[in-house]
């Protein structure tokens, strides 16, 4: 029986699942679910299909799944006849995991925060408040693009098709000029060659033609000053220098950059406080490896300096070095450290389902978990806030309410064993209760059961000292 996908096409996330479908010659039997009539918040959508009520969310053969890029590396998994569009080669997929958790974490936040309240929410958004952010995203893709014709490297992967409709969809926004990103738009009009791209094109009309009467961008003919100031979320400021670290060659005809990857001694750049770099910290201590770690002091801006930011332009901790090939983002170093160094897969399972609810998991905390911290800990940090805004608290809780759904009838997170989901969720989930939303036993139950669960693993102290440092922070910030 073909799989059924509850979408709507206006969503750039549904379109990826559609793209990928299509590429794979997948037949979907397509439901569609009308989020301006919150067709999601149903209790029977919320009770049999995603408690999390998000779309796209798959269902096949009684196994359900959310998040467009978990789906579509499941369904990759399941109906791929090759490794071609998620390559089984350990760096290549870590570059596409890389990218996977950029759009999840960094791209899709414009659609969270700027599409959806638009569309949605009939919030006012002042697009000159994200213009900056949306450019430093395209400046990014533009490095990213620089050395090959495709987001992962030589051939179309599903960081691709996770990216087309994203990037294409922000293009609506904030249109992308051709002098200022020629690598960017050339991608683009590839992507719009491909034989899948017609699952993109119906909806980012449809999309086109709703924001027509909603949006102040310079391709309609609105008026900016007539929309107000809405939005909690900026996504940090990073500065872009180079792409080199990643892939060395400039010639991509004729050199394969794995070629060129020298093997070395494991090291972590990584800061205790970073709840990111911790989820690395326990995955290492959990795969018992020898690695050097570094610490990165970002509050003097060690993360800031040319040599780091060779390693990784976005300037995030952790990153990760293992000879000459160099990885950020903490999920995809943490699925890279387990496929080449773990004896077995068990933290990281490689049966289809099973890894679809570990990758589900882990960009919830990438893309919906982790921001939502991380919109908290900028105001205070960097804007001067004194106090927890009430409407970022409540998307805290909302974050919890999910986890504690999740969490019914299992141990951890994504089932009855412990995998690299539940060090990405407990670094963040702790760091939150420790000093931002403290969680009540009683009213989640689940979250407090696991979090003790995960307090006893003989190495979760590299957590702890993090957390007490992290609350420390914290509370030197508020009034
Ligand atoms: N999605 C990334 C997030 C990493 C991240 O934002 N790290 C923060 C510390 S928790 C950081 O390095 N901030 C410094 C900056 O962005 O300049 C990951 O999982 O590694």
């Amino acid at each position: 029986m073909a799989p059924t996908l509850y979408m709507s096409e206006i969503s750039p996330s549904c379109r990826a699942v559609l793209m990928a479908a299509k590429t794979l010659g997948l037949t979907l039997k397509v439901k569609k679910i009308d989020l301006a009539k919150n067709e999601q918040l149903t209790s029977h959508f919320l009770k049999q299909i995603n408690p999390q009520h998000t779309i796209p969310t798959l269902i096949d053969n009684g196994f359900v799944i959310w998040d467009s890029h978990a789906i579509i590396a499941f369904l990759v998994g399941k109906y791929g006849n090759d490794d071609e569009l998620y390559s089984q080669d350990i760096m290549e997929r870590a570059l596409i995991d890389q990218r996977l958790h950029f759009d999840s974490s960094v791209v899709n936040n414009f659609t969270r925060t700027i599409l959806n309240p638009m569309l949605y929410e009939h919030f006012n958004i002042n697009l000159d408040d994200h213009k900056v952010s949306i450019h430093k995203t395209y400046a990014l893709m533009e490095k990213f693009l620089r050395s090959f014709p495709w987001i992962a490297g030589r051939k179309v992967t599903i960081a691709d098709l996770s990216l087309i409709p994203s990037i294409t969809s922000l293009n609506v926004l904030v249109p992308i000029d051709k002098a200022e990103y020629p690598n960017l738009t050339n991608w683009i009009e590839r992507a719009e060659a491909l034989p899948c791209y017609v699952e993109n094109k119906n909806g980012l009309n449809q999309l086109r033609n709703l924001l027509h009467g909603k949006c102040c961008c310079p391709c309609f003919s609105l008026d900016w000053s007539s929309f107000c100031v809405r939005g909690w979320f900026k996504v940090l400021p990073y500065r872009v220098i180079s792409e080199k670290a990643i892939i060395r060659c400039s010639d991509f005809e004729q050199c394969e950059y794995r070629v060129l990857i020298k093997m070395g001694k494991l090291k972590l750049y990584y800061a205790q406080m970073s709840p990111a770099a911790r989820s690395s910290l326990l995955t290492i201590e959990a795969l018992g490896l020898d690695v050097e770690l570094v610490p990165i002091n970002l509050v003097a801006g060690e993360h800031l300096t040319p040599q780091f930011l060779k390693k990784n332009p976005l300037h995030t901790v952790p990153t990760l070095e293992d000879g000459d090939f160099h990885l950020f983002d903490s999920h995809a170093i943490n699925a890279y450290l387990v496929s080449k160094y773990g004896k077995d897969d068990s933290l990281y399972p490689k049966d289809p389902e099973k890894r679809a609810i570990v990758d589900q998991r882990l960009h919830f905390d990438s893309g919906i978990v982790f921001p939502r911290m991380g919109a908290i800990v900028v105001a205070l940090l960097r804007g001067g806030a004194k106090t927890i805004e009430k409407d970022k608290a409540d998307l805290v809780s909302q974050a919890y309410q999910s986890l504690e759904t999740l969490l019914e009838g299992k141990k951890y997170v994504a089932g009855n064993e412990l995998t690299i989901a539940d060090f990405s969720l407990i670094a963040t989930i702790s760091s939150l209760n420790s000093a931002i939303v403290p969680i009540a036993s009683n009213t989640y139950p689940r979250i407090s059961e696991w979090l003790s669960r995960m307090q006893a693993l003989p190495y979760y102290k590299t957590n702890q000292i993090g957390v007490d440092q992290f609350k420390g922070m914290i509370q030197s910030k508020l009034a």
